[in-house]
């Protein structure tokens, strides 16, 4: 039987997904470019202090690789991280993987690409499967002064743990989910921590726990019982969704909730400090049992003032004051809008990925784009990211990538791609239904594109698990025939 060449560019949770899918589908034959030198992709990248996965880890893994061994309700970074490692290893991913090998580009001539590693060297495949993810490369801000600083400056994605913050006064840049995880984590461990907060954060509260030794024995001994953590937090992550994508009860309670949490910060100037002029939710929502705790004790300082520069001692803030630091941290985030890029892809027609995305990213079904035949996206623009876990997108999408590779296999198509006008229509919806969600009530985020608009699906998970599991409408694609290349 003729088998595609396929590569997978990003060997994260959805680059691992993606291989596993094709392992089972019987396509053994793939390759997978990592720039870096293991698996993981965020889960590898990050390993900042206080790293925790604000989603259950019964939820947050794998249909297909149900852990029975998970330590705690909420895992850390570095156990979720040996998870991935783990699944790679178990279905031997090794032997389709090339590390330190980065894609730099990728141009489609008719029926095939080429592609182009940093050393120079092109290779033709049938199809590009982009497992690049998005919260990948890290957004340094714009502070006159930072190079010009004494002590270590680290983005939080690019820990130095040669670095030790014990003992030492460390700033803190940032307040997304990134910035309070690290302040929970510093504060009594340095000797004082400041934060510097741009724009306060509701913060959903909850209480990790570990997993008995029993508990992890029965999981073993019946692997069919990990389902039942993983359907009741998908029920509760399917309720909590209503809220981001409606107005409604569910928003309301949200609300309700993280406007009690905040009481539980008693200084009332420290408390109106910390309250957001915004709907919550309408940021990534973050989740944290430690973050008011350790801003409310003396070693902690909530900075609010605007940093106008850093020089070799410190930070200096819009009121002249200058906040004398040791180390300094951009828990700044990332450049979610990037995808792929900056890799160098060329579609048909000579159209480049920058061309097609002139206006911010635009996908089908956030999958595929116009004028890119045989080249998919994991987690690509317009998938549920929100507080979702990707591992559930990444599996659905690439059952819905290995559908059409089955199609292919069977000699329907050579090419395929959406039509401009399926895309068009698929996008106008989108965007007609963006002012109810949450994300559109008044902030700014990274969620949101160059029109104000998210880029993010909005309805909630479930619906897109139902479209990108269903049946391809044929009006919806462009089919190209003829005799297929492969091997
Ligand atoms: O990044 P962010 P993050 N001067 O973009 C501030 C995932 N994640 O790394 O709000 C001063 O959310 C910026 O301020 P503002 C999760 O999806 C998951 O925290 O723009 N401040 C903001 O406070 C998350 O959403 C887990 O005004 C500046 C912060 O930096 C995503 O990663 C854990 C600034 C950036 O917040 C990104 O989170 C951690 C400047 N020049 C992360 N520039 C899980 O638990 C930016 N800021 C799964």
């Amino acid at each position: 039987m003729n088998s595609p060449r396929i590569a997978i560019v990003g060997a994260g949770i959805s680059g691992i997904c993606m291989a596993v899918a094709l392992q089972r589908a019987g396509f053994p034959e793939f390759t997978i470019f990592e720039k870096a030198h293991d698996y993981g992709g965020t889960w590898r990248d990050n390993s900042y202090p206080g790293l925790v996965c604000d989603v259950p880890s019964r939820y947050y893994q794998f249909r297909f690789a149900m852990n029975p061994e998970w330590t705690q309700l909420y895992s850390a970074g570095p156990e979720i991280k040996d998870y991935l490692v783990g699944v790679a290893r178990e279905h031997g991913l090794h032997r389709n993987t090339r590390f330190g090998a980065e894609v730099t580009g990728a141009v489609f001539d008719d029926d095939g690409w080429q592609v182009t590693t940093g050393d120079g060297v092109t290779e033709r495949f049938d199809f590009v499967l982009c497992a690049t993810g998005f919260l990948h490369h890290p957004t340094r801000p714009d502070i006159p002064g930072l190079d010009d600083f004494d002590g270590p400056v680290m983005h939080s994605s690019r820990w130095r743990h040669e670095v030790e913050p014990r003992g030492k006064r460390v700033g803190v840049i940032g307040t997304g989910s990134t910035g309070t995880q690290l302040v929970g984590a510093l504060a009594g461990v340095a000797s004082e921590v400041v934060l510097f907060q741009r724009t306060p954060q509701w913060i959903l509260p909850t209480v990790n726990r570990q997993y008995t030794a029993v508990s992890k024995r029965l999981y073993k001994l019946a692997p069919t019982l990990s389902l039942v953590p993983y359907w009741f937090n998908r029920a509760a992550f399917a309720v909590f969704s209503q809220g981001l994508v409606h107005p409604g009860r569910v928003r309301t309670l949200i609300q309700w909730v993280v406007e009690r949490h905040l009481r539980s910060v008693e200084d009332p100037e420290l408390r109106r400090k910390l309250t957001p002029d915004y709907q919550a939710m309408c940021k990534r929502l973050v989740v944290s049992d430690r973050f008011y705790k350790a801003v409310q004790r003396p070693d902690v300082t909530l900075v609010t003032e605007h940093i106008d520069s850093v020089e070799a001692r410190g930070a200096v803030t819009a009121d002249g004051h200058l906040h004398e630091l040791d180390i300094l941290v951009l828990a700044t985030g990332f450049d979610s809008h990037a995808f792929m890029r900056p890799m160098a892809i060329t579609g048909a027609h000579g159209r480049t990925l920058d061309q097609a995305w002139a206006d911010g990213p635009r996908a089908f079904e956030g999958v595929m784009m116009p004028d890119f035949p045989n080249l998919f996206m994991l987690v690509g623009p317009h998938s549920p990211f929100a507080n979702h876990p990707l591992t559930a997108v990444a599996e659905a999408q690439s059952a819905r990538i290995v559908g059409w590779l089955r199609r292919w296999r069977a000699g329907e198509f050579t090419t395929i791609e959406p039509t401009h006008a399926a895309t068009d229509r698929y996008n106008a919806r989108m965007r007609a239904a963006a002012p109810s969600t949450v994300w559109t009530t008044g902030c700014t985020s990274w969620y949101l594109g160059k029109d104000g608009l998210p880029e993010l699906w909005p309805w909630t998970p479930g619906r897109y698990e139902k479209l990108i599991r269903g049946t391809p409408d044929p009006v919806d694609y462009h089919l190209k025939h003829g005799v297929p290349s492969g091997k």
